[in-house]
């Protein structure tokens, strides 16, 4: 080992040890709504983890993710926009989805946390 690489380890260990304490990006889930539905209409995410779930809108109407999972808000997108929320994951099960809008019936959906 050179000199200057012996003189360098102990920051590449400080970094090394920095980037470890730093929490994992939660994974991103993506929901395509659609004038009525969304696609995919069941998602599974994994248990006991923070999930970033985005929904993109391609209809021509506005559309809204409602989901009772831990007092969730529900979120909304406009034509052509799109929106993202985080979910602490609940305990295994079935937990529907839907969208809220009058007239907007069908547009179900479920997420399953598998146990
Ligand atoms: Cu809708």
């Amino acid at each position: 080992m050179s000199s200057t690489l012996r003189r360098l380890a102990p920051l590449f260990l400080l970094l090394g040890l920095a980037s470890c304490t730093q929490p994992a990006p939660a994974a991103t889930y993506t929901i395509e709504m659609y004038d009525n539905y969304f696609r995919p209409v069941e998602l599974h995410f994994p248990t006991a983890d923070v999930v970033r779930l985005k929904v993109v809108n391609h209809g021509k109407l506005i559309h809204n993710f409602e989901v009772d999972i831990r007092g969730h808000k529900g979120i909304v997108a406009g034509p052509g926009g799109d929106n993202v929320t985080t979910l602490l994951t609940p305990p295994p099960g079935r937990y529907p989805f839907a969208c809220s809008v009058p007239g907007h019936q069908g547009m179900q959906g479920v997420i399953v946390i598998d146990p």
